[in-house]
């Protein structure tokens, strides 16, 4: 029973006739469908869209209807806005990725305040303790993955350089951590530290061929997302590099792909948005029952390389609808 329809069975004994009343005033929603919101961290978003296709999907075995919003950027200002609105139509639980693990703190710790169950997907915040659950990839590690992924194609070592969004997304800032703290364990690879490309893949590419002016020799490159690694694959493109400088990308959506075959970029570390949005539906649910959650739960990666691109790799593309 979800929390929603046990505040609807709530009974109340009417004095000396003895009747009983079943409450029609509902919880959380103020009807008696049962909703999940799905915040996105960006409308368009393959990596969103396939946790979408599979929140939708357990949602529906669960008896609840989904309704997904996302921003019109990964912005925490505009994300604001969509959970505000979010919230006023009153769902039983929120999935949301939080673009910001500062800005979205307060706005997402009120939600829950207000009995709203909160599952935070693919990022968190900087205290997660108001959220039911937390299901994200294993960031760190997959930045370290990037990086034994450039190390093998380059034995000798050289520079190095990471592609991020902004400072504060929680996700892509710990798969450039993990880059980082991988490079260093390899005395033969330069780190040039990491740049910021605000999600906006022709900001990618300027900064990329920024870089590849100040340093010609670099000899790989990590792009924490869909959006960086396109955005550096064009630079490195642009720049007629791409055979010089590896790049390894985080995601795998179609065009990253594409870039894939095309040989701009020469490994993708693709994440289970399938799985996380099943996992998030799971945690809203067993919340809403009272059943036991799981506070933290990490789910995987794996590398696709041209090499397994069309066998074993396939099957972890992202989709772009459902
Ligand atoms: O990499 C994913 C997601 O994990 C990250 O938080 C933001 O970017 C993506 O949505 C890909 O564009």
């Amino acid at each position: 029973m979800t929390k929603k329809s046990r505040r609807v069975a709530t009974i109340f004994a009417l004095g000396g006739a003895g009747a009983l009343v079943l409450s029609a005033c509902s919880g959380a929603g103020g009807s008696d469908t049962k909703e999940i919101a799905f915040i996105q961290g960006v409308a368009g978003d393959e990596f969103y869209i396939s946790m979408q296709c599979s929140i939708e999907q357990e949602a529906a075995a669960e008896g609840f209807t989904v309704n997904t919003q996302g921003p019109t950027q990964f912005d925490p200002t505009l994300q604001r806005t969509v959970l505000d609105s979010v919230i006023a139509s009153r769902p039983d639980a929120i999935l949301i990725a939080p673009t910001d693990a500062t800005a979205m703190q307060a706005p997402l710790a009120a939600a829950a305040r207000e009995g709203i169950e909160v599952v935070l997907v693919d990022a968190t915040v900087d205290d997660p303790s108001f959220a039911v659950s937390q299901v994200a990839s294993d960031n760190i590690g997959g930045g370290a993955e990037a990086f034994h992924a450039i190390q093998q194609m380059n034995p000798d070592g050289g520079k190095v350089l990471a592609m991020d969004l902004y400072p504060g997304v929680s996700t892509t800032n710990a798969r450039a951590e993990g880059f980082e703290q991988a490079v260093a364990q390899d005395p033969s690879f330069d780190y040039l530290g990491v740049q910021y490309s605000h999600n906006d893949p022709a900001e990618a590419a300027r900064l990329m061929t920024a870089a590849l002016s100040r340093d010609p020799d670099i000899v790989g490159v990590f792009a924490t997302n869909l959006f960086a690694s396109e955005g550096t694959a064009t630079g490195l493109r642009q720049a007629n590099m791409q055979d010089q400088v590896k790049l390894v990308g985080f995601d795998a959506g179609p065009a990253q792909v594409d870039q894939l075959r095309e040989g701009t970029v020469q490994a993708l570390i693709a994440q289970e948005p399938a799985t996380i949005g099943k996992d998030g539906v799971e945690q809203a649910v067993a919340a809403l029952d009272g059943r036991p959650v799981t506070a933290s739960i990490q789910t995987g990666f794996q590398v696709i390389t041209a090499e397994n691109l069309d066998t074993d790799g396939a099957e972890w593309v992202y989709k772009s609808s459902c």
